[in-house]
């Protein structure tokens, strides 16, 4: 029996919608879960959303929801991006399940049951961070003037008044915390975030952690009764924190169950290195006091960069929406699905694991160029067209006796292919998929040297006699690349297997007595004409690149447009929808076109079958009031807009929009659920115009 592999996701906040930071931990979670598939082991694979907390009951009250009818929208859109960008074969938690909320509240039983004295009441005092939803000393704080900031969020944290709180005796497991890092040295990964943990541990110690609050009511309830007679939510990290565990349990919430004791142990948590601390100090010491198992290693990779800013939904300009920069990555014939390979491999073979990365275009076009046009794609062209030009009259077939022959570069091909199925293989294992790609494209060159080297062309025209051997060749490594490559290239490797003959699920290639390793089962068919599965990036189509992602990323900085339409399927927006550029300075003649008016809104209803759209009655001042439909039902309820003072684009040519006709826009920041309507400081009537 193969050992399982349990590979998780951070859950992730509903206060954002998913930008390329998320996807990256997803999809390298994604390629190492499709690896150890195609490798026959038991795998499981889980994503999920963080749903509890302060700001998220901040952020449904702003918009007149309620927090469970704010996550009930906003969960399904990272499922959603998920199946957009191909993640496959994945778990979805929420820790708003019923599941979740009984396995969180076991673990505290379990605390308390094993080890009173590790849960007690007292009353915190000191700066909270709603961003990160954590607590903060002041030496980890930046000081700015009067205010105390989030050196993350870079915003003043808040001040909390003795709140009266259970607290978590975290300072009796600092020692316990070390000695399990040094008896596991793969417990933290890479070696510098173990070293950065180690060192915290060791100079400043543990002290003990809030594990409650009571100034708000959106968690999940605390189960013992507070004396005093407060009502406590559980602390937000250790309720998410919990999700990698309670997703293993029964209905029941039971913390024994069979998946628990069968998965978790071998848990690899990936996570970005924002979160450390948490998963590899609170986790394990919550785990430690209930008795639990340990996972088996904290994963920590670095952060996605902007032009040196982190992508973050607080930098609007750094976000760059995943389903985006595949749909304009999506050139030629398998369009889409080339532009979900191309991120992903752009992603995991551009930066190794832990380390930061910054997000250029010129890096991304370097890579699909070099990498994917010329080396892969040549490679494919190549050996496919020689292969069926030369297949009806010399078959690809096997010749022991020039294998036999030793030196030669048949077999310099053949243990090169056999060694990179090793070397690949054991990168992947140590979840580095920079450096198993950086192995792979050393068997891609090889094999484009091969036929360099082997000429078929002017061996068929010589009749070579082992020009049948050489095809076999090269259709054996093109076979072992297509299905190396399945994990980080997934649409890739089906469809050069499909070209090669072999329609089953991709699965590693095996080495068998030191040389051969499984075969690829059929023949080529004669007649396939491949077709350019890369097709180089030129300038223009460059060009078109930029505009399609960065338009849609400066988008989010400025004043989106409230009422755009909801956007077709990314899956299915192609390179040419791109936005046009953004214009340079314009003149005040220029503004001057624009009438922007503060419109009051009468009425708010949603638009059937339109989950985005709202239809307004904006009152403007002139008699009758006007129509406008909005892209704005996500984030605000009919209701909670009734009575608001909007700013409109008064002067718009009318458009029509799911049958109605919209007769202005509303101008709004942000987008979908996380979108803010531009605000009138005054009470000013309606029709006022805005200057
Ligand atoms: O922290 N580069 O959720 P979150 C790389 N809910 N990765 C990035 C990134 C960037 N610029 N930005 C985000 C939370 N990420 C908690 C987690 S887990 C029990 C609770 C990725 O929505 C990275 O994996 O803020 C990071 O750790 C995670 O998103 C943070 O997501």
């Amino acid at each position: 029996m193969t050992t399982p592999f349990y590979i998780t996701t951070p859950i992730y906040y509903v206060n954002d919608v998913p930008h390329l930071g998320h996807a990256y931990t997803t999809i390298v979670a994604d390629a190492l879960a499709r690896f150890h598939r195609m490798r026959g082991q038991d795998t499981r694979f889980l994503t999920g959303t963080d749903e509890h907390g302060q700001k998220v009951e901040e952020a449904a009250k702003k918009r007149g929801l309620t927090p469970q009818q704010l996550v009930d929208q906003v969960a399904p859109r990272f499922d959603e991006c998920w199946k957009q960008v191909g993640i496959d074969g994945y778990r979805f938690i929420r820790t708003t399940d019923a599941k979740h909320k009984k396995v969180v509240a076991n673990l505290w039983h379990r605390i308390r049951e094993r080890n009173p004295e590790d849960i007690y009441l007292t009353t915190y005092q000191g700066w909270y961070c709603v961003g990160c939803e954590a607590f903060y000393t002041e030496s980890q704080l930046v000081k700015d003037g009067e205010s105390w900031n989030c050196a993350v969020h870079k915003r003043p944290v808040e001040w909390i008044d003795k709140e009266r709180s259970w607290f978590f005796k975290l300072s009796k497991y600092t020692k316990p915390l070390l000695d399990h890092i040094a008896a596991h040295p793969d417990f933290i990964r890479p070696q510098q975030y173990k070293n950065e943990i180690v060192s915290f541990l060791e100079k400043e110690g543990l002290r003990d952690l809030s594990i409650s609050r009571t100034s708000f009511a959106w968690g999940i309830p605390a189960p013992d009764p507070d004396p005093e007679g407060h009502a406590h939510v559980i602390y937000v990290w250790m309720d998410a924190l919990t999700n990698y565990y309670s997703d293993l349990c029964g209905a029941d919430g039971a913390l024994e169950s069979a998946d628990a004791m069968k998965y978790f142990p071998h848990a690899i948590h990936l996570i970005g290195k924002d979160i450390l601390r948490f998963h590899s100090v609170y986790w394990p010491a919550f785990l430690m006091a209930a008795g639990l198992p340990l996972p088996k290693s904290i994963l920590a990779h670095g952060w996605w960069t902007v032009r040196g800013e982190k992508i973050s939904k607080s930098m609007p300009a750094t976000r760059i929406d995943p389903a985006v920069l595949a749909g304009a990555l999506a050139v030629g014939p398998l369009g889409y699905s080339i532009g979900i390979d191309a991120m992903r491999y752009y992603l995991m073979r551009e930066v190794p694991l832990g380390n930061d990365g910054d997000f250029t275009f010129e890096s991304l076009f370097g890579r699909f160029n070099a990498d994917l046009a010329n080396d892969l794609g040549n490679l494919v062209n190549r050996s496919l067209t020689l292969i069926s030009k030369f297949a009806a009259d010399f078959p690809p077939a096997e010749d022991q006796t020039l294998f036999a022959a030793g030196e030669n570069p048949h077999w310099q091909l053949e243990v090169h292919a056999f060694q990179a199925t090793n070397l690949v293989a054991k990168e992947l294992e140590l979840c580095a998929p920079s450096k198993a790609l950086e192995q792979l494209w050393k068997l891609i060159g090889q094999a484009n040297r091969y036929i360099d080297q082997t000429q078929p062309w002017a061996m068929a025209k010589a009749k070579d006699p082992a020009l049948p051997h050489t095809l076999w060749c090269l259709q054996r490594s093109l076979w072992t690349i297509a299905q190396m490559i399945a994990p980080v290239l997934p649409a890739t490797s089906q469809t050069l297997l499909g070209w090669l003959g072999d329609s089953a699920p991709a699965r590693w290639p095996e080495g068998v007595q030191g040389r051969v390793f499984t075969l690829a089962p059929a023949a080529i068919a004669t007649d396939a004409t491949p077709s350019v599965l890369f097709p180089r990036l030129d300038e223009p189509m460059q060009a078109k690149i930029v505009t399609a992602v960065a338009g849609e990323y400066a988008a989010g900085a400025s004043a989106a447009p409230a009422d755009t339409p909801a956007p077709a399927p990314k899956a299915a927006k192609p390179v040419e929808a791109a936005k046009p550029e953004a214009a340079g300075p314009i003149t005040y003649d220029d503004f001057a076109k624009l009438e922007l008016r503060v419109g009051k809104v009468l009425t708010a209803q949603p638009v059937p079958k339109k989950d985005r759209l709202l239809h307004l009655t904006v009152d403007l001042g002139e008699g009758k009031p006007r129509t406008i439909v909005a892209g704005i039902a996500e984030a605000y309820k009919p209701e909670a807009l009734v009575g608001k003072q909007v700013i409109v684009v008064a002067n718009l040519a009318p458009r029509k929009l799911a049958g109605l006709t919209s007769e202005g826009m509303i101008l709004a920041a942000g987008d979908e659920a996380i979108l803010g309507l531009s605000a009138v400081d005054a009470d000013v009537p309606p029709g006022t115009r805005v200057r």
